[in-house]
This record gives structure tokens, sequence and C-alpha cells, in this order.
């Protein structure tokens, strides 16, 4: 990095100190992790340089040999380690990724339901003021009293409202999906139904939690949280796939994936980001080894083991603990806010984040609740004796969080605990 160093000092030292902060502190925001100094390296690379509209085989820019290769290599791997038919790997993120098969599937004003944000679901999922509530004629469905999404209700509010699409999928549900179901509920309308597995692809991969494959109409994914590469998205399919640039006869299963891709480009996007790609391929090969199955297996046992230590400090937890990577615990029995509870954890060098919890009486920015979880700290080796002492320390801080001394206490614990376990030992920025 000396060239960045001498050239624009600024950044270098942003970049530095923000290297520092990643190993100094608890990363416990559940969709966030550490990708390895091989996907880094792919995703600082030249191929950032490179235009190249279209798909494989078909390119409106020379010169895409190499791009062709590792676009296909992407595609390849994310179609076998999830065992569908077709894969594209071009969506910038997450949201674009829910915004292309929205735009794909369905018309605007057609009617589309998603999990509630309030209750755990995704902005992108019909949320009032994301383009999926403006563009389309959004139901949002919302859990239980006990936290956990009620199938019957569910399917209830389907049969009554009728949707076009219907996603799955969550950003603060601790418990696993039940796809079959979801299946048969959408099935009963003949709305597609679209799995976000964003937050446990990962988990899907190592089998940890059941996978949507078979039973949702189209998957997307982010690449970067429980599936631990860059930033960026896949979606995911099974169907023929026709020329992917012209349009497919008519809207139907059949064509899925020429509807996914013509969604993506020229639908939505121009060039896609060919580093990603490739940093994405890589992230894949990674998460195809027995490694990457026994890290999944390991932040299973290390969410749990952290549940229960919250629970041993009297924290309630949303729907009692957790089967997958994440906790969302509800602060209110505490009389402290998931804001105050954030910035006092921040203090002792604690990261994770306010959240609204099911049925909250507060507002998004001071909500109840916070969420956490356990992906990045597995990343760097903690075991569930570590998550006891996090949770631990966690328990302490937020019952008493004006006390010093147990502040003092935690960030000599945070600072133990980081120093074991390592981050990128060998990576310098300046
Ligand atoms: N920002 C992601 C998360 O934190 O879950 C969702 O997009």
């Amino acid at each position: 990095m000396s060239h960045l160093s001498q050239f624009d000092p600024e950044i270098a030292n942003a970049i530095e100190s923000e290297l520092i902060r990643q190993r100094q502190v608890l990363e416990m925001i559940p969709s966030e992790n550490f990708t390895s100094e091989a996907v880094l390296e792919a995703m600082g690379s030249v191929l950032t340089n490179k235009y190249s509209e279209g798909y494989p085989g078909k390119r409106y820019y020379g010169g895409n040999e190499y791009i062709d290769q590792i676009e296909n290599l992407a595609r390849d791997r994310a179609k076998a380690l999830f065992g569908v038919s077709h894969a594209n790997v071009q969506s910038y993120s997450g949201s674009p990724a829910n915004q292309a098969v929205c735009f794909g599937l369905v018309s605007p004003g057609d009617k589309i339901m998603g999990l509630h944000l309030f209750y755990g679901g995704h902005l992108t999922h019909g949320w009032n003021v994301n383009f999926s509530g403006v563009y389309y004629t959004s139901v949002q469905y919302v859990t239980g009293r006990d936290g956990y999404i009620d199938y019957d209700a569910l399917a209830k509010q389907v049969s009554e409202e009728k949707p076009k699409l219907i996603f799955v999928g969550a950003t603060a549900y601790p418990r696993k999906f039940d796809f079959s179901t979801l299946a048969q509920i959408a099935k009963s309308v003949d709305a597609y139904l679209v799995a976000d597995i964003s937050h446990i692809a990962g988990l899907v991969i190592s089998e940890d939690h059941p996978s949507p494959v078979g039973h949702a109409d189209v998957i997307t994914t982010t690449t970067h949280k429980t599936l631990r590469g860059p930033r960026g998205a896949i979606i995911l399919c099974n169907g023929e796939s026709s020329e992917p640039l012209k349009a497919p006869p008519e809207r139907s299963r059949k064509y899925l994936p020429t509807m996914i891709d013509r969604a993506v480009f020229p639908g939505l996007q121009g060039g896609p980001h060919n580093h990603q790609t490739a940093a994405i391929a890589v992230a894949l090969k990674e998460a195809a080894t027995p490694e990457f199955k026994e890290y999944g297996h390991q932040v299973m046992r290390n969410a749990k083991a952290l549940a229960q230590a919250l629970l041993d400090e009297g924290i309630a937890l949303i729907t009692g603990g957790t089967d997958n990577h994440l906790i969302l615990a509800d602060l209110t029995p505490l009389n402290i806010g998931g804001k105050q509870a954030q910035n006092v954890l921040d203090e002792v060098g604690i990261t994770l984040n306010k959240n609204m919890i099911p049925f909250d009486t507060r507002k998004p920015f001071d909500p109840s609740g916070i969420r956490l979880g356990t992906p990045a700290l597995t990343t760097r080796g903690f075991n569930e004796e570590d998550m006891r002492v996090i949770g631990k320390i966690i328990g302490e801080v937020l019952k008493d969080s004006t006390n010093e001394t147990i502040k003092n206490k935690a960030r000599d614990t945070v600072r133990e605990l980081t120093e074991k376990h390592p981050l990128y030992p060998g990576l310098t920025v300046l």
C-alpha cells in the first residue's frame, strides 16, 4: 500500500485506523464478517479497470476473455455449492439483487409480501419508503407475540391478499425458516417464493440451516455475511436458460434464469464490478472446503453458548434463544434502551447494533433491543468458552452502565480476547 500512503496519506491513515479498530474490538454485528486475505487481494485488483456489460460470451466491450473466465468460475462455483442450475453474480449487493428479482418477476403495482422491518424483515421486502414499498403494492406480515413466524396466520393472510411474490428472509430473526411450508403457502396462490438467505447463506452451505433449494423459486443472498466473501450478491434459481439478453416469450417459472439475467442487465445495471466478481469466486471456493463447514458449525455452537451466557445474566432474548448465528435481546427489563446499550458497549470495545424487537413500543433510533451474533468472532477463532466470557461482560456492563470499574474490567477482557485471537496478523496498510 506504499503508493496509497505516499499519494494519499489521509485515506491510507483512515484505512490503517479501521484495520486497527477491527483488530481491537469484538465485532458482533451479525451481518459482518472478515474475508480472507485472498478475497482482499482479488478485491484490490486491476479487474476494477474493466468494463464488461453483458454476460460471458456475449459482451458489449472487447477484451473480456479473462473477465469471462472469472465470471464463469463464479457462476459455476455458486451453482455447484448451492445445487441450482443458474446463478447470476453481477448484482452489486443485496438490495439491488432484490430489486432485480422484483423487476424481473412482477410489474409495478403488483402485490408483494415480506416480513415487516420491525419484526426482523428487510427494507427491500416491501418497506414503505423503499422501492419495494413504493413501486409495488406491499403487504407486510409480522411474527407472533413469541417472536416466531406464525405460518398458519401467514397462510391465512396470503390466501386473503393473494400476492404475486412473497419474500422470506430476515435481518433479525433468530430461528430457522420452514421453507417447505412457505413453498406450500406461496403455491396456494401461485405466488413466486423468493428466499433472501443473506444472513444464513453460510449456514445453508454448512448444512446448519435447511436449504431453500427445491422450495423457493428464486434465492438471493449477499456474499459478505455468514458466506464470508466480499460485499456483493448472487441470485440463484432453476429453470431453462435461454439466450440471456433476449426477452423470454413470457414470464414464467420455466424462464426464470433469463428473467433474472435480463433484470440485472440491462434492466438495472451497467457494467458488473469485475473485481467483486473475482472476490466472490474466491469466497465460493473457500466455502466449498471442509474447513468452511466446520466454521458454520462453530458459528452455531458459539451463538448457542452466547445466548445461554446472556440468559444467565438475566437478559431476555426474543424467542428465548437462537438456532442460527444471531441473537435479538429485549433490554426492557434492564431499563436501558438499545441506543444507550449500543453506545456503552461501543465504549468498552464491543460492537453490535440497536434493533427493533417484535411489538416494540419504542422508535427505530432508540429501540428496545440489541442484535448481536457470532460470524465475525468465529472467523477469528473464538470458541464457546470465549462466548461465555463475552456474555458475562455484556451483562455486567448493561446492568450497571455508568460503573467505570465494571467498564474498565470489560475493556481489559476485550483486550485479552482480541490479543488471544489476532486478526490479519501480517496485514499492513502504511
Ligand atoms: N444491513 C444488513 C444487516 O445488517 O442485516 C441488512 O441489509
